[in-house]
């Protein structure tokens, strides 16, 4: 009995130990199946019917939603579906407007790269009947403007012109700022650069800047952008040029000037001739010796402290454009399907 107890006890520790694998293996099983897998659903080079202005790219992806499911794919993730700065072509990261997905004529294109908006949600539908969740890559953080966002903003000119609260606070972005003398007669115009914000003590090639400028927008669909990277012969400011009677001439439309403000109190002054009636444009950079992949500190600040013409001084004229002139109106927002429960709570 003795023997045939332990025979038991043996056989009942064998079928124990065999449910404990079993429930193991089951669990581990189990675990295995509620891994969800993500499929990156994009890549920066999916074809585009760009002559059409046709993306195809929803439908491609609505197609293969089967495949996908079968692959184990639980969940996809797809590039931004927002109208983005360069239209049909744009992998979207440039957003324009977050509530175009396809379906507004703008940045000359209804569709994006991707598709139209109706493809978008026929794509979404697909996945979603096969338990497939959708990721978009809204980055809600990223706008992308151009000229056609810039509007005067006295704000900012106020900002600036006081040097930050006198230097209390952080320089607007130098490169963020198009000066503007809107409808300039032909003539003769002098313009002065000041800094704020810049650290005096150092050497001075951290106090370096570049002035370009435009009155003739050789590139209408890009009037403010200056011509990377400049060429020789390189376009230097020439000191004194302190004003009252000093200044650099400017050399064209479209170039470009490197210059540095030599001792903090130092003043560049640059003259330019209009020989008819124009806008004449500003854009101002900070420029350092050592700037990350080139991007230069833009806190550094420089500004257009002062402009006189033939026709006098014009410094209450000049205009300082930011690029903010983006509306989204919280009735149009409410009639988009995006984002209704946080704007119009
Ligand atoms: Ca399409
Ligand atoms: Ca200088
Ligand atoms: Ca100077």
């Amino acid at each position: 009995m003795k023997i045939l107890k332990i025979k038991v006890m043996e056989k009942q520790k064998f079928y124990v130990g065999l449910i404990f694998l079993i429930f193991l293996f089951c669990s581990n099983i189990s675990v295995l199946a509620q891994n969800d897998v993500m499929m990156q659903g994009f890549n920066f080079n999916v074809p585009v019917d760009e002559a059409n202005r046709n993306g195809t790219w929803w439908d491609n992806l609505a197609g293969k939603s089967q495949e996908l499911k079968e692959a184990g794919f639980t969940g996809i993730w797809t590039p931004p579906p927002s109208k983005a700065l360069t239209g049909i072509l744009d992998t979207g990261y440039s957003i324009s407007s977050h509530f175009d997905l396809g379906n507004y004529n703008q940045r000359g294109t209804v569709e994006t790269r991707y598709g139209s908006r109706a493809e978008l949600e026929n794509m979404v539908r697909a996945m979603h009947a096969r338990g497939i969740e959708v990721y978009a890559d809204t980055i809600l953080h990223h706008i992308t403007t151009d000229y056609r966002s810039l509007e005067p903003n006295p704000i900012v000119k106020a900002y600036v012109s006081g040097e930050a609260n006198n230097g209390t606070r952080t320089a607007y972005p130098t490169n963020q700022i198009v000066w503007r003398v809107p409808n300039a007669p032909p003539g003769d115009y002098y313009f002065q650069i000041k800094r704020y914000n810049l650290p005096c003590a150092a050497n001075s090639s951290e106090r370096g800047y570049e002035i370009y400028a435009t009155w003739t927008s050789p590139n209408p669909d890009y009037p403010f952008d200056p011509t990377y990277p400049q060429t020789q012969p390189f376009n230097l400011e020439s000191e004194p040029n302190n004003g009252n009677g000093q200044f650099n001439a400017f050399p064209a439309s479209g170039s470009r000037v490197w210059a540095n403000i030599g001792q903090c109190g130092d003043v560049d002054e640059y003259k330019i001739t209009l020989t008819r009636q124009a806008d004449i444009n500003v854009i101002l950079s900070a420029m350092q010796s050592e700037c990350y992949m080139g991007y230069c500190d833009q806190t550094r600040g420089y500004r257009i402290s002062r402009v006189n013409s033939s026709q006098g001084e014009l410094t209450n004229a000049l205009q300082t454009l930011t690029y903010t002139h983006i509306n989204y109106k919280k009735d149009f927002l409410c009639r988009e399907y995006l984002c209704p429960k946080v704007f119009c709570k």
